[in-house]
């Protein structure tokens, strides 16, 4: 243990967990409340659920003394964030059988469903284990969805790396067998020696852990915002192995000085899976032995690398692999944002980007999107990727059945939206936030198409509609859509207000600074007119808004970069 002081709550709910079981089948069938008893809320995490409740109707519930209206939110663990149409077919129907009838593309590449009433989860779960699908591990202190870049089309070697996502997911996935006992009804196992966890043992890890795969020219994964950042060495075509940067992480907490977001720290270069899969699971070893277990609010292992230096760090590690790590070699990002619209891969193959705002997948008065992806679905002619930006792949389109694919993403709107989409909002990501995000200060999916409605004007009045430029919005300081990686950040501080950070670079490798603080909408769009004027009037050619708000010390003191 790093550390004498007393262990967190969480450590105590764990450890007597019996391997993640809980009271949770109690809890489960106790009708009385929509919630779980407390203990259960933590360990359901683990089982890729949260309990919720609509805050938007917390008033009128305590008014009435009523419960709050409990319900759940399950998120799918799906390593690449790949899907076969039939797969998207079950989600559909799930969405609409159990939840509110909308999926939700995260910015880790997998989807949610929410308001899932207690009674449903088990139901919902069993039809996802008939799809091949499942939430093992997705929340909770363990290893999360491995993300992987989305878009095949700008990398011959997409395909030979992809694997690596499933590899790692596996790999880390915890052992105890709690998951299919309550939700999938298998006989209780009887000898315990079965799920012993030589990773996780009964403690599990300090803390959520998030590892990325990025495929340059492609860093669409923010892979410097993740425990673990690893990034494909391709040389002269051949795919050499990764480099691994380690302690990415993007939360922060407002009023705690010693939180703070950071860029993962280059460890060097590992080849050949084994060595790969050993580092990989070594990082993780070493934070589980020496994460805080005291202090949930300073257990990413971004505090344990700061507080062992990350050289002491990497000779730990290679002590634990018994090898050296080379040095990193050269790499290049150029695009962090999706490819929208038609890509033609190496194979032949077509894939179509479909915008998808904040990954909201429903259909409106301008686009019938959920409809018409189930008509591609039982089409049955594409593959579902999910981008980290919550936007969807349409991929593996052969030649012969675009024709069949064009017709339908037309018949149903979806071309259309997808083109008509503006550059800062087809680029722009907002967390989710009200009403079921518990952590939620201010609004952030549910706002920010109408605040872009109201700053596309203003790029426009500046020459600036066309330009390629970051904005991402989050309801509180904790970061789900990676707004310290964007070049403007808007981050919830109370109901109505933001502070906006500035200086992200357009690639994910340098996080933004705070400018201005507590902004309400007028301040925010007063505040976005003026430094676009000057952006327009003073840039040099070719430099991106971050690196002029750099250049330009419009925010000051110490920049980070990976
Ligand atoms: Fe997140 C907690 C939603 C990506 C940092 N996040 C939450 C919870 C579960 C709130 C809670 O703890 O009860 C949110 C559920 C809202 C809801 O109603 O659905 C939530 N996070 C999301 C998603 C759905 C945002 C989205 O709109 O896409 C993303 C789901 C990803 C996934 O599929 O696994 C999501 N969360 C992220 C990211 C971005 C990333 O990983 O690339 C971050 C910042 C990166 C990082 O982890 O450093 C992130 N979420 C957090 C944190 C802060 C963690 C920390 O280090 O302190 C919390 C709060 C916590 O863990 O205590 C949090
Ligand atoms: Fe909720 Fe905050 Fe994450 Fe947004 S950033 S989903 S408000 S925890």
């Amino acid at each position: 243990m790093s550390t004498s002081q007393k262990l967190s709550v969480v450590e105590r709910i764990k450890t007597n967990s019996d391997a993640l079981r809980g009271t949770l089948k109690e809890s489960l069938t106790d009708d009385i409340t929509g919630s779980l008893r407390e203990d259960d809320q933590s360990l359901i995490k683990f089982h890729g659920l949260y309990q919720q409740d609509d805050r938007d109707r917390r008033e009128e519930r305590s008014a009435k003394k009523l419960e709050w209206l409990y319900s759940y939110m399950i998120r799918l663990r799906l390593p690449a964030g790949i899907m076969t149409p039939q797969q998207w077919i079950g989600l559909n129907h799930i969405a609409g059988e159990h939840s509110t009838g909308t999926i939700k593309i995260t910015t880790r590449q997998t989807v949610q469903l929410h308001g899932i009433l207690k009674s449903h989860i088990k139901p919902a779960i069993q039809s996802f284990n008939t799809l091949h699908l499942d939430s093992i591990a997705a929340c909770g202190d363990v290893n999360r969805n491995v993300i992987y870049s989305a878009h095949p089309a700008t990398s011959p070697l997409h395909k030979e790396i992809e694997d690596y996502a499933t590899w790692i997911s596996e790999m880390a996935l915890p052992k105890t067998r709690a998951y299919y006992e309550i939700w999938l009804d298998k006989e209780q196992i009887l000898n315990k020696e079965e799920e012993t966890d030589p990773l996780y043992q009964d403690r599990y890890l300090p803390r959520k852990f998030k590892i990325a795969i990025a495929v340059p020219p492609d860093n669409d994964v923010d892979v410097f915002g993740n425990d673990i950042g690893l990034i494909a060495v391709i040389d002269n075509g051949k795919f050499l192995g990764f480099n691994i940067a380690a302690g990415g992480g993007l939360s922060t907490t407002h009023g705690n000085a010693s939180t703070y977001a950071r860029v993962g720290s280059m460890l060097g270069f590992v080849s050949g899976k084994e060595n790969i899969l050993k580092a990989v699971y070594e990082i993780i070893t070493i934070q589980r032995d020496f994460g805080n277990r005291s202090d949930r609010k300073l257990a990413r292992l971004k505090y344990t690398i700061d507080r062992i230096g990350v050289d002491n760090f990497r000779t730990e590690l290679e002590k634990r692999c018994g090898f050296r790590l080379e040095p990193a070699k050269p790499y290049s990002f150029k695009y962090r944002g999706d490819h929208f619209g038609w890509q033609r891969n190496q194979d032949k193959t077509w894939n179509y980007t479909v915008f998808t705002e904040n990954g909201l997948v429903k259909d409106d008065t301008s686009c019938a999107l959920k409809t018409g992806l189930y008509a591609l679905a039982e089409q049955g002619k594409v593959m579902f990727r999910f981008t980290c930006n919550q936007n969807l792949v349409l991929s593996d389109i052969k030649d012969k059945d675009k024709e069949d694919v064009i017709k339908l993403l037309s018949q149903f709107g979806i071309d259309a939206h997808t083109e008509k989409a503006g550059m800062l909002r087809r680029n722009a990501i907002a967390c989710v936030a009200f009403p079921t995000c518990p952590l939620a200060l201010a609004e952030a999916q549910r706002y920010l198409p109408a605040l872009i409605s109201k700053i596309e004007p203003l790029l426009s009045k500046h020459g600036l509609e066309n330009d390629e430029i970051y904005l991402r919005m989050t309801g509180c300081p904790n970061g789900c859509g990676r707004s310290y990686l964007a070049e403007i950040g808007l981050i919830g501080t109370a109901y109505g207000k933001y502070n906006l950070h500035i200086g992200g670079d357009r690639l994910g490798e340098r996080l933004n600074l705070k400018y201005r603080e507590n902004l309400e909408e007028p301040a925010i769009l007063e505040t976005l007119d003026a430094l676009f004027e000057q952006y327009a009037n003073e840039r040099e050619p070719g430099e991106a808004l971050g690196d002029f708000a750099i250049r330009r010390k419009l925010v000051g003191g110490n920049f980070v970069t990976a």
